[in-house]
């Protein structure tokens, strides 16, 4: 049976600011309180997943979240008309104001960990949704990210989903962003790769001494039981503490994989022979040969993948087998990052093509091409079992890009978010949406 690896973009929702409020991602620090233009994120995004159905890849679309979150401000004392919630809020404590509007679920490699049905005890496609407890504001999106996954994903005979593990530290879980999955085919059995952060059991594993490990291992080895992994389909590694610090705050910061194929950094992990050498015999097992492309420090340091996200790519194989890679703007920019690119492309290796996007809007909060999308592995018959409102299609980009223009703010600052008359908008916006996606009834405002 055919297979595919559907990737469902994050659409960038109507509240997208500039908040600062990811302490250890050098991006959203340092353009914190700067002017933001959530239209064009939303059509930088919506170009980037056109073109990718143009090229003949199946994309999908995963809706945006209800912002600002006034039930999350309520949770927090916060009470009175919705109106007066916010106006409360951003007198007393504009910091949560700007949390509760963070328009942070685009970045959807975060919204959960997927494992094909291949993989998995019982044949489904299993899904968790992150908890995303190191930041407060994205804490906040995994109830609404279950609901969406759900109406997405709804047919319980191909797909499972699992609620975000309990909301503490030491299950610190970020999703997707931390796992990547090996595998000759899609939909054979493949290898799944957990990378965490720090562990928070076990004192022997190392951990960054400036800004937080936000996966830890035990996080990781719940979403494998709970998805039903072999110990035979399954890989741990951790990040090196030392480029954690360095602003590599997620794994997908350093490190991509696809296929047979891991395309990292020379200093990504610790343990890396010991890690390939693992994953290298675990898919072997299945038939597989894994391959690794290993970027030297020497051609490209910590701070220019960081600065480029070069490693926040996204490696796609194409019809004749051979690999694409879609990158930001601001690796070509990048005069080592794109010498290095041009000498990878050319040196005749499996990774052929570069296609270079502008996500400026997203990227200026520290989220990149493979941010912006959560890969899910299907089999033709789970495919035809996804919602259909959200495969893109010609027509679907041309509504979704109306919707936006019709919809969308072409700037947005932090004095704003206070104004009672963007919920309103927001919430107009969404209702449409889910009508367009036909998702149903997905957000607390159609819930309560
Ligand atoms: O969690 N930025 C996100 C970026 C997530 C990127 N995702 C992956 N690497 N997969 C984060 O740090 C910034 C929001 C603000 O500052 O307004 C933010 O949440």
């Amino acid at each position: 049976m055919k297979s595919y690896e559907v990737n469902f973009d994050g659409l960038v929702g109507p509240t997208h600011n500039y908040g600062g409020l990811s302490y250890g991602n050098v991006a959203s620090q340092s353009n914190s309180q700067q002017s933001s233009n959530p239209k064009e994120a939303a059509l930088q995004g919506l170009q980037k997943m056109k073109a990718l159905m143009d090229m003949g890849f199946v994309q999908g679309v995963l809706a945006p979240q209800e912002r600002p979150d006034v039930a999350a401000l309520r949770n927090l004392g916060f009470s009175g008309s919705d109106a007066q919630v916010i106006q409360q809020a951003a007198q007393q404590a504009m910091p949560l104001l700007v949390a509760s509007c963070s328009a942070s679920s685009m970045w959807v490699a975060n919204a959960a960990t997927v494992s094909p049905s291949a993989d998995t005890a019982d044949g489904r496609v299993h899904f968790t949704a992150a908890n995303l407890n190191c930041k407060y504001h994205r804490s906040i999106e995994h109830p609404t990210t279950s609901r969406v996954l759900g109406a997405m994903f709804a047919d319980p005979q191909h797909f499972a989903h699992h609620a975000a593990l309990p909301a503490v530290a030491q299950f610190g879980d970020e999703g997707a962003a931390n796992h990547t999955r090996f595998c000759r085919e899609y939909g054979e059995a493949g290898v799944e790769f957990f990378v965490f952060g720090r562990s928070a059991f076990d004192t022997r594993y190392p951990a960054p001494q400036k800004y937080p490990a936000r996966q830890t291992l035990e996080a990781s080895q719940a979403v494998a039981r709970l998805h039903g992994l072999k110990d035979d389909g399954v890989v741990y590694g951790q990040q090196n503490p030392a480029v954690i610090d360095a602003g590599v705050f997620h794994n997908d910061v350093i490190a991509v994989g696809n296929g047979e194929v891991l395309f990292y950094h020379e200093d990504a992990f610790l343990n890396t022979e010991q890690m390939l050498g693992e994953l290298q015999a675990k898919l072997s097992k299945l038939g597989g040969n894994f391959q690794s492309v290993c970027v030297p420090r020497a051609l490209v340091s910590v701070e220019d993948a960081v600065r480029s996200y070069l490693f926040n790519s996204q490696l796609l194989t194409r019809a004749d087998g051979s690999m694409l890679l879609i990158v930001p703007e601001e690796c070509r920019a990048n005069e080592r990052v794109w010498h290095y690119l041009q000498g990878l492309t050319a040196s005749g290796g499996l990774i052929r093509e570069v296609k270079v996007f502008d996500l400026k809007q997203s990227m200026q909060n520290g989220g990149g091409p493979a941010c912006l999308r959560l890969r899910v592995a299907l089999n033709e018959t789970e495919l035809a079992a996804v919602n259909p409102g959200v495969i893109m299609t010609a027509p679907l980009y041309d509504t979704l890009t109306q919707w936006v223009h019709k919809h969308y703010r072409d700037s947005l600052r932090e004095s704003d978010l206070a104004d009672p008359q963007l919920l309103l908008e927001c919430r107009t916006a969404l209702d449409e949406l889910t009508q367009i996606l036909k998702l149903g009834a997905v957000y607390p405002f159609q819930i309560n």
